[in-house]
């Protein structure tokens, strides 16, 4: 079986998602560290476009985005489950709205002025990276910081409330809500400790987040880069699934395509649609650096377009 591939940086909250995934699962996969901020040019090899962190390598198949990612791994190693299956819809639907709304207001918190320079010491540094992530935002302003800290203490409440007779958010054990609900909040805990007090409100999260942190990463071991890339271009793309051709866009297999993601992180990924399941898009393309690999979305927060 081709190793598990993670193209990510120890900062990231969606790469400590899947991390702590790997750990639940106790799977070993290896590490490349890729740059915080554009250029990208060894992950975009890869990808085609997509620049956002982090990225999933299964030999010559690429998997961008957490979510997707989520199946891939509960595909691979079923035990324990991430999906609890009384409740697979409930805990799909929390996860996206932590991915989105909790994400982003906890970020908007994160990055109140006391947060960022705690992050980043070098004033030059934090500009740069400001730039990077305003370009990527179109521009838009974030949330202004008071609206943001008045959201973000509503939302630890009701998390706190979903804990009061539960060890884990949907029951006693961990399942991909925990895992999306605890990166951005991880962020707050570990990555920005100086704003950390916002959760001394909320003690029940406390005492979860210790347990989700206590989950670890499972085994992991560095990788290069250019190993990296030259694995996609030794292996061949794994057959695709035989499932339903879903057509929502009058768009045929074979037709070329760009995938964009809705919102943050616009970068177009080209190449010929081969796959539009119910669930994922799967694009193949050729790049010099890595031949041709399978590079796969979810639908969800995805928009697809004929070129
Ligand atoms: N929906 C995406 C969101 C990923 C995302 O926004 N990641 C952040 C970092 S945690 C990012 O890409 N930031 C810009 C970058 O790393 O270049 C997912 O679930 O993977």
């Amino acid at each position: 079986m081709s190793d598990l591939i993670l193209h990510h940086y120890p900062a990231s909250p969606f790469a400590e998602k899947i991390r702590l995934m790997m750990g639940r699962k106790g799977l070993v996969w290896r590490s490349v560290t890729i740059p915080m901020i554009m250029p990208k040019p060894d992950l975009v090899a890869l990808t085609g476009g997509y620049r956002r962190t982090p990225v999933l390598q299964i030999g010559a198949d690429v998997y961008c985005d957490t979510a997707l990612m989520a199946d891939v791994l509960e595909q691979r190693a079923p035990e324990p489950p991430a999906f609890p299956p009384s409740q697979k819809g409930l805990a799909r639907v929390l996860a996206q709205w932590a991915d989105t709304t909790l994400f982003q207001t906890a970020m908007a918190y994160n990055f109140q002025p006391a947060g960022a320079s705690a992050f980043f010491p070098d004033p030059e540094q934090l500009k740069i990276f400001a730039a990077d992530r305003a370009a990527m935002r179109n521009n838009a302003p974030r949330m202004p910081v008071p609206d943001a800290t008045a959201a973000y203490k509503s939302y630890l409440r009701r998390i706190a409330s979903m804990l009061e007779h539960q060890s884990f958010l949907l029951g006693e054990h961990p399942c991909i809500a925990d895992f999306s609900v605890y990166h951005p909040l991880w962020f707050t805990r570990h990555q920005v400790p100086v704003l950390a007090g916002i959760l001394d409100a909320v003690p029940a999260v406390l005492a979860w987040m210790d347990n989700m942190a206590a989950i670890g990463h499972g085994s992991s071991s560095a990788m290069t880069a250019d190993e990296s890339l030259g694995i996609a271009q030794a292996a061949t793309p794994e057959a695709l699934p035989q499932e339903i051709h879903q057509d929502d866009h009058g768009i045929a297999l074979g037709q070329a395509v760009v995938i964009v993601a809705e919102a943050f992180g616009l970068e177009p990924t080209e190449g010929t649609l081969v796959a539009a399941s119910r669930t994922r898009y799967t694009l193949r393309r050729e790049d010099p650096r890595v031949g041709w690999v399978h590079v796969h979305f979810p639908r969800v927060g995805y928009l697809l377009k004929a070129t």
